[in-house]
C-alpha cells in the first residue's frame, strides 16, 4: 500500500500525484505541463522512498524541475559569455546570505503561478512546499547578504560577473532561545542535499599550505612541499529577473586526494592518521567563521581565506587563458582588460599577494610587470570602521602557513615605503601608520585593510558618511598620495527579493498605481506614488495590505513565540545582529521606561497610548558576552511584560528567535516603525533599513550609515531623527572621560528599574555597568546609549503622536516607498559595473 498525505481539504497528494503522467518538460511554463515536469522529477530523480509525496518532495521535484531550465539558460549564458569574451567580474566574498531559492527562482523566471497552479493539481500548496527550504546561510549578516543582493542584481543587468565563495558544511549557527538566553545550534543546510548545486568534477585546483620557498638556479622562487588539497567547485545558478541570464555562484570545497590516504596505515588499524589529511580537509570548509580566540581557529580562519583567493585566481586565470585558445596570443597587460575582481572586505585580501605569485613563479612575469597587472586587476570594498574589526594577521602565523605570500607582502612593503620617501617625503612621520607591516616585536602583524588600500585600484566606501569618514579618518593619509582612489558606493538591495516577491500584496498595488511593474527593475519608477500619496484610495488599499501582512507576522510570532500580538498595535521592529554599537540595549530601555510609565498610570490615562509591539532580534556572536546579555534581557523584559494583564494591552515586547534572511521576508512587510539607532559613524551603512523604507515602513534612527541618504530621498519629515551627530561623537566622548556627563532622570530610572528586579534575579549589572562610569574597559558608555537616550525618546513621542494620525502616517508610509528608488541594488551594480570594473552588459539574445 503506498504511503499517502491527506491534506486539510481532503484531497490526497499521492492519489493527484497518480493521475498526472510523469514527462520530462524542462523548459515548461503551463500549469499542466510543470506539473507533469515536478512528477517526473519526483519519480525519476528519486531521493526518498517511492510513494511519498508530502510537501518536502514536493519540494525537492520542484525545485529539480526548477533547476532544468536554469541549467539550460546558464549553458546559455556561460556560451555567450565564451564567445562575446568581455571583461568579466569576479566577486570574491567569504560570505553569502542566500535565503531560500525556490520562490526567488520561479519569481525571477515568471512562472510563479504556473508553479502554485501545478502544484495545486499535485495536491499541494505553494507557500508550503516552499517553506521546506531551509535558508542558505553561508554569511553573518549584511556584508553577506549584500553579495547575495550583487549576484541578483549583477545577473538581472545581464553583467557577465561570477560570484565566488566557500562550500560551508555549515552556516550561521541556529538561535535558541532558552532559560539562560541564546544557545547556538550547528545548522546543516546540506543535511539532506541542496538541489541548487551543481558539483563540476572537471573544475579542480590544488592549493597548498606550509611547506617552504626554493630558490632556482636562475634566481626565480617557487614555493613547494608542505600540505596540498584540492579545491572543488559546486555551481549554484543566479536568474536574472525575466532574462535568460543565468550566472554563476562558484563555492569551493576542500578536499584531499585518494592518495593521501594511506591504506597501509589503515590496514594497520590507525584510522586516524591514515585518513589526517582528509579529516584536515574536511576541516577547511566545516563552519562559517570558526571561533578565532585560539591559535588554531585563528589558523583554521586564515586557511579558508587563502583557500578562496588561490582556487579562485587559479580557475580565473585558467579561464582568461582559455579564452584565445586556438586563436591569437594573448598578452598578460591585456588581463586587467578581461578581469575586474572585488574585494568584498579584507577577508580576501590574499588575492594581491596570491595573483603577483601565480603571475611571477608560475607564468614567469617580472615583479614590475606582475604588480601592474595586479594593481589594475583588485578593487576593494570596506564594509566597517571600527577598529576591532579591522584585520591583522599574525605575521609568524603567516610565515608559517604562506611563506612565499610573506615574501611578497614584505617586498609590497618595502617598494610602498620607497615611494611615499621618494615622492612624498612629507608623509614620513605617517608612513608607520600607512605601512602594511607593523613591526611591533610584542606582536608583528600584517595589516590587511593597508594592503588592501596600496595594492587596488580603487577603495570604497559602502554610504556617502562611510566613505567620507574613510577619506578623513581611517584612510586620510592615503588620500594626497592617490588622490582619486577612493570612492562611494552606497549600498542597495534587490527589489525583487525584497518587495516583490516578499510583499506581494504591496507590490500589486504599487504596479496598479504606477500602471507598470517596470518598478521591479527600475526602481526610481516608485517616485511617481508621490503625487498619490494624500489620494484617500490609496491609502486604503496601502492600509489594508499592511493589515494584511500584520496579521500573517501576528501569526507566525504566536507560532514560533507563543506570545499573541494585536495587528492594531504599532509594530515596531529592529532586526539585525546584536552588537553594542547597533544600540539594541537602547531600544530595551526604552521599553522597560515605557512599561515602568504605563505601570504607574491609571486605566483611564492608558487609554490614550498608542498600543505597542516591540519587537527585536538577531544573532550574538557566540562569544560576544554583552551582545547575549542583551538577548537575555529582551527575553526577560518580554517574560514580565507580556504576561501584565494591567498593561499588556498596551504593550508587547517579543524576542524573534533565529532571526534569518526567510524571517525577514515575513518580518519586513507586516513592519511600521523600524529602528536604526547606532552611534553615528560606527554603521557603514545598514542595508535592512533601505529594506523596511522600500516597504513604507518609517525610520526612527540616527544620522549614520544610508540612513543619512533614506532621510534625503524620503524627505526629513518622514523620518524620526535623534541623536548626536558623527562629527559631535569624539567631543562627547571626552566630555565624558572628563566627568561632564549628566544623566537624564529617565535613563536612570530605566536602569534601576532593572535592578530593582523587576525582570527576574539574572545578573544586569555588568550590562548596566557598561553604561556607567567614564572610563575603562567595558565602562564609560562608548556607544553614547546614555548620550541619545533622552533625545530617543522624544522621538519616540513623536512616533506615537504621529500613529495616532492614521491618515498622516499613510501618507509617511507612501512617501517612504516612493523615496526608496535610490537604494536598489541595480542602481549600486550599475555604478560598481561603470566606475570601478568598466564592464559591459552581456545579454543572451
Ligand atoms: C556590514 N558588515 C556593516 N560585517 O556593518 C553594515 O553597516 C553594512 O551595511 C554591510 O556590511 C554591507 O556593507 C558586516 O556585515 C560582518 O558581518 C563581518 C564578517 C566577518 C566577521 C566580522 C563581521
Amino acid at each position: 500500500m503506498a504511503a499517502t498525505t491527506v491534506r486539510a481539504n481532503g484531497t490526497s497528494a499521492t492519489a493527484k500525484l497518480e493521475k498526472i503522467p510523469p514527462a520530462a518538460h524542462p523548459l515548461a511554463d503551463e500549469p499542466a505541463e510543470v506539473a507533469a515536469n515536478i512528477n517526473y522529477h519526483a519519480k525519476y530523480s528519486p531521493h526518498f522512498s517511492p510513494f511519498k509525496f508530502e510537501p518536502e518532495q514536493a519540494y525537492y521535484a520542484s525545485a529539480e524541475s526548477v533547476l532544468d531550465r536554469l541549467v539550460q539558460q546558464w549553458n546559455e549564458t556561460y556560451l555567450q559569455f565564451h564567445k562575446d569574451d568581455p571583461k568579466q567580474t569576479y566577486y570574491l566574498s567569504m560570505e553569502y546570505l542566500q535565503g531560500r531559492a525556490l520562490i526567488n527562482a520561479i519569481g525571477n523566471l515568471n512562472v510563479h503561478n504556473a508553479y502554485a497552479d501545478a502544484l495545486n493539481k499535485l495536491g499541494h500548496d505553494l507557500e508550503e512546499v516552499v517553506e521546506q527550504e531551509k535558508d542558505a546561510a553561508l554569511g553573518n549578516g549584511g556584508l553577506g547578504r549584500l553579495a547575495s543582493c550583487f549576484l541578483d542584481s549583477m545577473a538581472t543587468l545581464n553583467l557577465p560577473a561570477w560570484g565566488y565563495g566557500l562550500r560551508y558544511k555549515y552556516g550561521l549557527f541556529k538561535q535558541l532561545i532558552t532559560k539562560m538566553g541564546q544557545e547556538e545550534i550547528a545548522e546543516d543546510w546540506l543535511e539532506k542535499f541542496s538541489p541548487w548545486e551543481v558539483v563540476r568534477h572537471d573544475v579542480v585546483f590544488p592549493v597548498r599550505f606550509f611547506g617552504r620557498v626554493k630558490l632556482n638556479p636562475n634566481g626565480s622562487r617557487k614555493w613547494v612541499e608542505g600540505e596540498v588539497f584540492q579545491a572543488l567547485a559546486y555551481d549554484v545558478p543566479i536568474p536574472g529577473y525575466k532574462t535568460k541570464n543565468t550566472i554563476s555562484l562558484r563555492l569551493w570545497e576542500a578536499k584531499a586526494s585518494s592518495g593521501d590516504f594511506n591504506l597501509f596505515q589503515f590496514n594497520d588499524g590507525q584510522y586516524e592518521s591514515a585518513a589526517q589529511l582528509h579529516s584536515r580537509a574536511q576541516q577547511i570548509c566545516a563552519v562559517l567563521y570558526p571561533g578565532d580566540a585560539t591559535e588554531s581557529g585563528k589558523l583554521l580562519r586564515l586557511k579558508q581565506q587563502f583557500f578562496l583567493c588561490s582556487a579562485s585566481l587559479q580557475d580565473i586565470i585558467h579561464r582568461f587563458k582559455e579564452r584565445k585558445d586556438g586563436k591569437d596570443s594573448w598578452q598578460w597587460s591585456e588581463f586587467p582588460s578581461k578581469v575586474a575582481v572585488q574585494l568584498n572586505d579584507t577577508h580576501p585580501t590574499l588575492a594581491i599577494p596570491e595573483l603577483m605569485r601565480l603571475l611571477m613563479d608560475d607564468e614567469g612575469l617580472g615583479w614590475d610587470e606582475a604588480w601592474d597587472v595586479t594593481t589594475r586587476t583588485i578593487a576593494y570594498t570596506n564594509h566597517t570602521v571600527l577598529p576591532e574589526a579591522l584585520e591583522k594577521w599574525s605575521q609568524v602565523v603567516m610565515w608559517k602557513l604562506l611563506p612565499r605570500h610573506m615574501e611578497i607582502i614584505e617586498e609590497i612593503d618595502k617598494r610602498f615605503i620607497a615611494m611615499i620617501r621618494a615622492t612624498q617625503p612629507d608623509l614620513e612621520s605617517k608612513l608607520p601608520n600607512m605601512r602594511i607591516l607593523d613591526n611591533n616585536p610584542q606582536k608583528p602583524v600584517v595589516r590587511m585593510a593597508n594592503l588592501c588600500v596600496v595594492s587596488a585600484h580603487t577603495v570604497n566606501g559602502v554610504a556617502q558618511l562611510h566613505s567620507d569618514i574613510l577619506k578623513s579618518e581611517l584612510f586620510a593619509d592615503y588620500v594626497s598620495v592617490w588622490p582619486s582612489k577612493l570612492q562611494n558606493k552606497t549600498n542597495g538591495i534587490t527589489p525583487r527579493r525584497w518587495l516583490r516577491f516578499c510583499n506581494p500584496e504591496l507590490s500589486n498595488i504599487i504596479t496598479k498605481w504606477l500602471k507598470t511593474e517596470q518598478w521591479v527593475t527600475n526602481l526610481d519608477l516608485l517616485v511617481g506614488l508621490r503625487q498619490c500619496a494624500d489620494n484617500a484610495d490609496l491609502q486604503a488599499e496601502w492600509a489594508s495590505a499592511k493589515m494584511a501582512n500584520k496579521q500573517r507576522l501576528a501569526q507566525y510570532i504566536l507560532r514560533v513565540t507563543g506570545v499573541s500580538i494585536d495587528p492594531n498595535s504599532l509594530f515596531d521592529i529592529q532586526v539585525k545582529r546584536i552588537h553594542e554599537y547597533k544600540r539594541q540595549l537602547m531600544n530595551i530601555l526604552g521599553a522597560i521606561y515605557r512599561y515602568k510609565k504605563l505601570k504607574e498610570m491609571s486605566p483611564d490615562e492608558r487609554k490614550n497610548i498608542t498600543p505597542r509591539t516591540i519587537m527585536i532580534g538577531g544573532k550574538a556572536f557566540a562569544t560576544y558576552t554583552n551582545a547575549k546579555r542583551i538577548v537575555k534581557l529582551v527575553n526577560d523584559v518580554g517574560d514580565v511584560v507580556n504576561t501584565d494583564p494591567e498593561v499588556n494591552s498596551y504593550l508587547k515586547v517579543v524576542f524573534i528567535p533565529n532571526y534569518n534572511v526567510s524571517v525577514a521576508e515575513m518580518l519586513i512587510p507586516g513592519s511600521e516603525l523600524s529602528q536604526h539607532i547606532s552611534t553615528a559613524g560606527m554603521e557603514a551603512s545598514g542595508t535592512s533599513n533601505m529594506k523596511f523604507s522600500l516597504n513604507g515602513c518609517l525610520i526612527i534612527g540616527t544620522l549614520d550609515g544610508a540612513n543619512v541618504e533614506i532621510r534625503e530621498e524620503i524627505g526629513e519629515e518622514n523620518f524620526f531623527l535623534f541623536g548626536a551627530t558623527a562629527d559631535q561623537v569624539p567631543r562627547l566622548r571626552k566630555e565624558r572621560e572628563n566627568g561632564l556627563f549628566k544623566p537624564d532622570p529617565r535613563f536612570e530610572e530605566a536602569k534601576q528599574f532593572i535592578r530593582s528586579g523587576a525582570f527576574g534575579s539574572y545578573d544586569y549589572n555588568p550590562l548596566l555597568e557598561s553604561l556607567e562610569g567614564n572610563s575603562g574597559y567595558g565602562r564609560g558608555d562608548y556607544f553614547l546609549v546614555g548620550h541619545d537616550f533622552p533625545s530617543y525618546m522624544d522621538a519616540q513621542e513623536r512616533v506615537d503622536a504621529a500613529y495616532k494620525d492614521t491618515k498622516k502616517w499613510l501618507k509617511m508610509s507612501i512617501l517612504s516607498t516612493a523615496g526608496s528608488g535610490k537604494f536598489s541594488s541595480d542602481r549600486t551594480i550599475s555604478q560598481y559595473a561603470k566606475e570601478i570594473w568598466n564592464i559591459e552588459e552581456c545579454r543572451v539574445p
